[in-house]
Order: structure tokens, then C-alpha cells, then sequence
């Protein structure tokens, strides 16, 4: 008796859609937390489209040729219909399995993401980033097929062990209702929330998908002022040494952009207004139409500290600020491109620093590519000699003539200064601080940087002794950092070293030490060694 009332219970239970939905709605979790950790990684780190795009790429010609015939254009919209219903149909399963055979249901989803992390690593350009939605995915699915298969209560009985005490452990019909309440709000919430969740990444994903594809189209002209070649003598042949040109994946970012813009060539417009003589807008095609020039210039950050790596040092093409200024025509009595970036930034900077002969660009590309999207695709701005926060306006779109006495722009109202000038900096790259080294010659390398006015030397001196010559770099231009090393004869000790720059105009670096609010950073950069 007690026998059949088990197996007739199990039964029932086992035709339950509550375990195929609970399966169903963590898989949908999972996918939805995979694609909102594709967003800061990328389109292509999607544990979803990876996989779809593995499978593309790996059918055989026949299958693809077959799913063209039969889906005409819409074959990858069938592609990813058919993956959607297979995978619900495998999300149910893993519901039974995770109810039945626990944990075998978890096991299948983490395995999913395994799948999802090989598809994501294989992409073309994949870094090990790529990995990291899909281990999120799966992740969540476990953690929500757990929770809600949990909330079913016991499992069903095994009809083999047939004993009075089944009967026992059996949920009374009040407390059965209790536990399909509590599931039908936890998973219609985490479902609800996976669907808006996965809507909005998606979508986010998508934009940045089409900007990556339309940044991939982009042709750059051949600058028609081309930048001078690096001289030999400008690379430091030191290890641990800084390189002379920092590449686009090494150079610091800094915005306050909580999601990379996505503004296309085709989207993009800059317009001019304000105190000119005339409003303009151009378009890419217009600017891309203009004579380009190619320039070395470092870039720092306000916020960078004695000592401190947001400066970076690349090969920009674009278009003379100025002559993109003289198209409008500044009124007399303006001094201030206010500039806006598509997300609402705005810079303030001197219009005298656009016109007065160094080379300010409205920039394209960047190290022979075009910008890449952290760094301000389509366009930006680059102004030698200041920092950043006054000069180099990212996805710029607008800019308004105006003056220092009218208008204030987005750090200027935060506490920091209206203008900036970047301050002559030195540092060391290498030995590490605080290492030990053996008594005798030891390499000291660094960096220096005085820009538009040039780095004339660098000293260096230990234990607050007499300040020594280093060996510098040959000079490229004065709007770029340059190298230096110092060969120190180290005796036994804990020794401290300082170095200081000096500049062409035979100006040393302020040696007095100040926070980088409001205007920057100044002060010696120093390193301990212990000499054994
Ligand atoms: N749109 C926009 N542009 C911006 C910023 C920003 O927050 N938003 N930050 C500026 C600052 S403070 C610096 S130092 C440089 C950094 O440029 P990078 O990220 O290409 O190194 O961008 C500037 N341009
Ligand atoms: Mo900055």
C-alpha cells in the first residue's frame, strides 16, 4: 500500500513543470549575467553569440549552404531562434536532472560554461577576459538552479526505498502550497529581472558591436605632414625600461564614462558655435576631406602622482584644431573652446593654445589605428603641453566659442583649476623601490617630461648629496617624454635616490612636494635600495 502511494506521488511529482522551470529560468539568469559581464569586456565575450558564432564557423560548408537555401538572410536570426529553443529544451532537462540526480542539473550548466569560456576564448582578438562572462553565466545558473530547486522542498522519494518513513517526509498539502509560492515569486522575479537585464546588455552589446565593426571599415588617410621618424638614440635599451612609443592596449585611461561611448563615423558631427562668425557642423566625410598631420605627443593626467604612470606617449593623425576653428572664425575677445564630449563631458580649453603654432589635433587615429573606443573613438582632441582634463576631449561632438569669464567646464567646477599646464615630471622605472642589489654598478632608469618646452637634463642624487648627470635619450621633440638612465656605483646600505628634471629653459623641477588637486602634482619621485 504505503508502496504505491510513493511511486503514484513520484509520478505526479516527476510530470511537475516546477523543476523544467526552475531550469529554464536559471539558464535564462545565466545568459542574461553573461551577457551584462560581456558589457565591459566585450561583444564578442558573450557566452551566447561566442557559442553561436563557434557554431557558424564551424559547420561544415553543407550545413551553411543548407541553412542560407532554407533561411535566405534570416539564416543567422534562424540560427540563433534554433539555439534558443535547444537551449530551453536543455535548460528543462537540467531542471529534472538537478531535482532527481543532484547535483547532475548544476554539473550540465557548469559545463555550458566551460563551453561558453572555450567558444569565448577562441574569438578572433580574444584576451583571457574573454573568459569571464561565461564563468559569471554559469555561476548564476548553479546558484539560481540550487535556489530554486531547493524551494520545491524534499525531492521526490526513490520508489526502491520502500519504507513507512517516505510517507513522513512528505510536505503536508499547506506546506506544499507554502514552498510553490515562495517558487513562483522567486523565479518569476529572478526571470523578470533576467529578461530586463539581458534586453538592456544585449542591446548595449549590439551598439558596441556595430561601432567595433564600423571602427573595422574605417580607412585613415595618409597624413600629408607626416610625423618625423624616432631616432634610434630615442629608444632607452635598459629592461624595465618605459618604451618610447606606449602602445594603444598599454596607454592609461581615464573618463568619467561608466559605459564606453558608441558614436560611429556616421553618427558623428562636431558642431561649431558660439562666438564665431559662422555656425558649422561637419560630418566625418568632412573632416576626413581635410589635410591631415601626424604628430608624437605624450599625454598626461592631472591626477597623476610624483612618480605615477597616466602619461603615455603615442603617434596621433588628425586635423590642426586651428584650422578646424578658422572654417567657423573666432571673434575677437573669445578664449575659451569649450568642448562636449556625446556623454555630456565638457573641457575647457585656452583658444591662444590651439592658435599659437604647437600642434593641437581633432584626432583620428592613434598609433596608426583609428581611436580606439576608450580612447575617444571616432574623435578627439590632443593639445601638447596640457593635461588632459583641459585638453583632450574624447568622442567630442560640440564645440562652443566662449570665454574663461562665462563659462566653466566639468573639473573646473570640482575643485580643479581652470588651466593646465602639465608640470615638468622625472621618475624611475626601474629597480623597483625597496629592492636589494649587490654592491657595485647598479642601472637606474627613468622617464622625463617638460612638454612644449622640453627636457634639457636629468639629475640624479643619493642620499640627498650632490645632484649627478644622467644619460638622457636623444630628444625627439620637445612636446615628448624622454628616457634617461644613471649607472650608480652602490655601496653597501639602505640608500635613498632622487631624481629631478630640468628643463630647456634651464628651469628645474619644483621639488616642493603638492597633490595633484588642484593643478597638478610636483615634488621628487625617490626609491630605496638596500645595497648588500
Ligand atoms: N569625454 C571625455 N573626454 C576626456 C575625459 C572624460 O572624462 N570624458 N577625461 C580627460 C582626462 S582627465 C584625461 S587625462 C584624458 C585621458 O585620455 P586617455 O583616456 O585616452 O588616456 O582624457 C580626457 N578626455
Ligand atoms: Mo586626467
Amino acid at each position: 500500500m504505503t508502496s504505491t502511494t510513493v511511486r503514484r506521488t513520484s509520478s505526479r511529482r516527476a510530470s511537475s513543470p516546477a523543476p523544467a522551470l526552475a531550469g529554464v529560468v536559471a539558464v535564462g539568469a545565466a545568459l542574461a549575467a553573461g551577457e551584462l559581464a560581456a558589457v565591459p569586456v566585450s561583444p564578442d565575450a558573450s557566452p551566447y553569440f561566442a557559442v553561436g558564432s563557434s557554431v557558424v564557423d564551424h559547420s561544415p560548408e553543407a550545413v551553411r549552404k543548407w541553412a542560407i537555401e532554407t533561411f535566405g538572410v534570416a539564416d543567422k536570426l534562424a540560427l540563433f531562434i534554433g539555439m534558443g529553443i535547444l537551449i530551453a529544451v536543455l535548460a528543462a532537462v537540467c531542471g529534472y536532472l538537478e531535482r532527481r540526480r543532484p547535483p547532475l542539473g548544476s554539473v550540465v550548466i557548469a559545463a555550458f560554461g566551460l563551453l561558453g569560456v572555450l567558444a569565448a576564448s577562441n574569438r578572433p582578438d580574444a584576451t583571457w577576459t574573454n573568459a569571464l562572462p561565461s564563468i559569471v553565466a554559469g555561476v548564476v545558473g548553479v546558484v539560481v538552479l540550487r535556489i530554486l530547486i531547493s524551494q520545491l522542498g524534499p525531492a521526490p522519494a526513490n520508489p526502491d526505498e520502500t519504507d513507512g518513513g517516505s510517507a513522513e517526509d512528505e510536505p503536508k498539502p499547506a506546506a506544499r502550497s507554502d514552498f510553490t509560492r515562495r517558487f513562483v515569486l522567486t523565479a518569476g522575479g529572478i526571470a523578470a529581472a533576467a529578461v530586463v537585464v539581458g534586453v538592456v546588455a544585449r542591446r548595449v552589446l549590439a551598439d558596441t558591436a556595430g561601432v567595433v565593426a564600423d571602427r573595422a571599415r574605417v580607412l585613415l588617410p595618409r597624413a600629408a605632414d607626416q610625423a618625423p621618424p624616432v631616432p634610434a638614440g630615442a629608444e632607452l635599451e635598459v629592461s624595465g625600461a618605459t618604451p618610447f612609443m606606449t602602445s594603444n592596449a598599454d596607454f592609461y585611461r581615464i573618463d568619467t564614462a561608466l559605459q564606453v561611448p558608441t558614436l560611429t563615423t556616421g553618427e558623428w558631427r562636431l558642431r561649431i558655435h558660439g562666438d564665431v562668425d559662422r555656425e558649422v557642423t561637419l560630418s566625418w566625410d568632412d573632416l576626413l576631406a581635410m589635410p591631415m598631420t601626424e604628430r608624437i605627443v605624450t599625454l598626461a593626467c592631472v591626477s597623476n602622482e610624483v612618480g605615477g604612470d597616466l602619461v603615455g606617449n603615442a603617434k596621433w593623425l588628425g586635423v590642426p584644431m586651428r584650422e578646424v576653428l578658422d572654417l567657423a572664425g573666432v571673434r575677437p575677445g573669445s578664449d575659451m573652446l569649450l568642448s562636449t564630449s556625446v556623454d555630456g563631458w565638457t573641457c575647457g580649453t585656452p583658444i591662444s593654445a590651439i592658435t599659437d603654432g604647437r600642434d593641437a589635433l581633432l584626432a583620428v587615429g592613434m598609433n596608426g589605428s583609428p581611436l580606439p573606443l576608450e580612447h575617444g573613438y571616432p574623435v578627439r582632441q590632443v593639445v601638447p603641453g596640457l593635461y588632459g582634463y583641459v585638453s583632450a576631449t574624447k568622442w567630442v561632438v560640440d564645440w562652443e566659442i566662449t570665454r574663461f569669464s562665462e563659462a566653466k567646464a566639468y573639473w573646473s567646477t570640482r575643485g580643479w583649476s581652470e588651466f593646465g599646464p602639465i608640470k615638468m615630471a622625472s621618475r624611475f622605472d626601474r629597480p623597483a623601490d625597496g629592492t636589494e642589489h649587490p654592491a657595485g654598478e647598479v642601472v637606474v632608469a627613468g622617464t622625463a617630461w617638460a612638454q612644449h618646452t622640453g627636457v634639457e637634463r636629468v639629475e640624479v642624487r643619493v642620499d640627498q648629496g650632490p645632484w649627478q648627470p644622467a644619460e638622457l635619450t636623444t630628444e625627439y621633440s620637445i612636446d615628448t617624454w624622454r628616457q634617461w638612465k644613471f649607472v650608480w656605483q652602490a655601496t653597501k646600505g639602505n640608500h635613498t635616490l632622487e631624481c629631478r628634471a630640468i628643463d630647456r629653459q634651464g628651469k628645474p623641477q619644483i621639488e616642493r612636494y603638492q597633490a595633484p588637486a588642484p593643478d597638478g602634482a610636483s615634488g621628487l619621485d625617490d626609491r630605496t635600495y638596500t645595497i648588500v
